[in-house]
């Protein structure tokens, strides 16, 4: 039982009630809370998931104020073959999505939803993602039956009364519905500690901007926010409106004079965004700041450049591989006020996860079995997670939620390629460098259920949150490229992980990756030295700085090869690739690939 008392409904906006009122009626909760944003709702959320058995507190002189949470284990991802875009059309879904025609999708829906808050609180989320009133922000009220999910919402978006308040009685909000889909239908109805539902349907209706999502508690199922909204739902606003909506971390670099570059990076999901937003440059002089780690949204300014915020207010980041030697300023964001999922619980009442630091001794994996490094299997689940408060971070940027957001210079794209594709190089145009977003791959990772280690083009980073035909999506790039014209910010396509012969990575990364950072910020004032080659510019010789770091001249010259063969042996894939697009495939793309084959030779 939930002990907080009703509160006072903060608004008179029609279409706000209307929608809680329709859900009430579908969900039929016990109760409904209205969600202010307090620090003291916070509490009592943490406090309720530890009441009901989700939490534990960990230790508090160790992690202050900080949970562990363990999930169900078949709910520890998000769940790419049961998420749809319920376009009315189908073409308009395109073919890297599932697509359910709408009207099906929600009669579907309505019966798994019909009482299936019974006996739960439906807690009703006002939020904004990005700065409440900025130009570039959006609004969203959600309800849920997870506390797990609200306190999420609470860390990661912007909640309460003062969103109700710049909503005023505007219609233009998104509608989201989550449940876990395990109704306590009778008083004697036993809860668990992780309620879910085998069944699982993550549904966007991207005409009427509503997501329904049900049967699962975890991340981007259930943080309805992140990926649902700030993604799938925002991609297609941004279309309608001329912006982007992308998934990508923002970074402030700082070069020795003082002078600052934006910068927007795409990754695939679990490819060391977080770790690069929060770097700590090993180049003298040069000092780099976080803004976001996930999500960008850019509109135009009235200067004609690119203006960015990062919609969040938190980190949601993966766990597992996170320490001192990967991303130190993480690792000190995550001293206190953190939901902690599915990581393993030392017997001091702290955290651990693979990679953190030397294993202890014994510790309770994240199936709340006992465990030692004997053991055979990780103590923590691959896809575990920190929920972060963005402000904890000590490399936060003081522009990090400005309402103006700040102007981007450079984009970068990137995967996890052990070949082919070079340590850095600069698209010649936009149009060249959206061709380059559209051909990312990468290597699988854990962030979604699946084989990991499988390669998977990955078009900018989007292949998962794309709310609309992928197609219409490179067309949309083109456009805003011409639209922005001079103002653009320069592409750069980069890949920390590509490997020797032998199977061994040629570039440290991490914190090195800085060195990268600074020729991309020196190409953006043209100060930096490049060579043309048939896949774009690369760093000339001694261009990279290198100085003080123990790397072979053999070892920068494979990672700097263009490899034409490679290249070659790879564009009957991008050719697959762009086949399925069909005739949405921007007639600019396709001469993109044939000018890049004729440039191979
Ligand atoms: C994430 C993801 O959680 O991309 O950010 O999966
Ligand atoms: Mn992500």
């Amino acid at each position: 039982m939930n002990a907080m008392p009703p509160l006072e409904v903060k608004t008179t906006n029609p279409a706000v009630l209307a929608f809680v009122e329709d859900s009430r009626a579908l969900f039929k909760p016990e109760r409904v809370r209205w969600c202010n944003g307090s620090k003291w709702e916070y509490q009592e959320l943490l406090k309720s998931l530890v009441d009901a058995g989700t939490a534990q507190w960990l230790n508090p002189a160790r992690r202050p104020n900080s949970i562990l949470v363990r999930s169900d284990p078949a709910d520890v991802a998000r769940v790419e073959d049961q998420t749809f875009i319920c376009s009315l059309s189908k073409e308009d879904a395109g073919p890297t999505n599932n697509w359910a025609d709408p009207a099906e999708m929600k009669a579907t829906l309505t019966q798994l939803y019909d009482g299936a808050m019974a006996g739960r609180t439906m807690y009703v989320v006002p939020y904004s993602m990005g700065p409440i009133g900025s130009p570039i922000a959006g609004i969203g009220v959600m309800v849920t039956d997870s506390a797990y999910a609200v306190a999420n919402m609470h860390i990661m978006t912007r909640v309460g009364d003062k969103v109700l308040e710049a909503l005023g009685q505007s219609p233009d909000f998104v509608r989201g519905r989550h449940t876990v889909g395990y109704p306590l239908s009778t008083p004697s109805t036993a809860d668990v500690p992780w309620p879910c539902d085998k069944t699982k349907y993550i549904s966007h209706f991207p005409e009427t901007r509503e997501i329904w999502s049900y049967g699962s508690g975890y991340g981007g199922n259930a943080l309805l926010g992140k990926k649902c909204h700030a993604l799938r739902i925002a991609s297609v606003k941004a279309r309608d409106e001329g912006w982007m909506a992308e998934h990508m971390l923002i970074l402030k670099l700082t070069n020795p004079e003082g002078r600052v570059k934006y910068i927007a990076a795409a990754f695939p999901s679990a490819c060391g965004k977080t770790n690069l937003a929060m770097l700590v440059p090993t180049i003298p002089g040069w000092k780099a700041e976080t803004i976001g780690d996930d999500i960008c949204w850019m509109k135009f300014g009235a200067d004609g450049r690119l203006y960015a915020i990062n919609p969040e207010t938190g980190f949601f980041g993966v766990a597992p591989g996170t320490s001192n030697e990967s991303n130190l300023n993480a690792m000190k964001t995550l001293g206190a006020n953190i939901i902690y999922s599915n990581v393993a619980l030392t017997d001091d009442g702290d955290v651990w996860w693979e990679g953190m630091s030397e294993p202890p001794a014994h510790a309770i994996d994240w199936m709340r079995r006992s465990w030692t490094p004997a053991s055979g299997r990780p103590a923590a689940h691959p896809n575990a997670r920190f929920t972060a408060p963005a402000a904890q971070c000590p490399v936060i940027a003081k522009e990090w939620d400005d309402p103006a957001g700040v102007p981007i210079d450079a984009i970068l794209f990137g995967g996890r390629r052990a070949s082919v594709v070079p340590l850095v190089s600069e698209a010649l145009s936009w149009r060249h460098g959206t061709f380059l977003g559209s051909i990312m791959a990468s290597e699988k990772t854990a962030a979604a259920a699946g084989k990991v280690g499988d390669l998977r083009r990955d078009p900018m980073a989007m292949l998962p949150f794309c709310g609309y035909h992928m197609g219409d999506y490179f067309q949309h790039w083109i456009n805003i490229g011409e639209n922005g014209g001079g103002r653009m910010p320069k592409i750069f396509y980069v890949n920390w992980f590509r490997k020797s012969p032998e199977g061994k990575f040629l570039w440290p990364g991490y914190a090195e990756n800085s060195r990268v950072l600074k020729w991309i910020f020196e190409r953006c004032d043209d100060a930096a030295q490049a060579v043309e080659t048939p896949i774009g510019r690369l760093p000339a010789d001694g261009a990279l700085d290198v100085a003080g770091l123990n790397i072979s001249s053999e070892a920068l010259s494979e990672l700097l090869r263009v490899d034409g063969d490679g290249w070659k042996a790879e564009l009957p894939s991008i050719r697959e690739h762009f086949a399925t697009f069909g005739a949405k495939l921007p007639a600019g793309l396709s001469e993109e690939l044939a000018a890049l084959e004729q440039r191979l030779g």
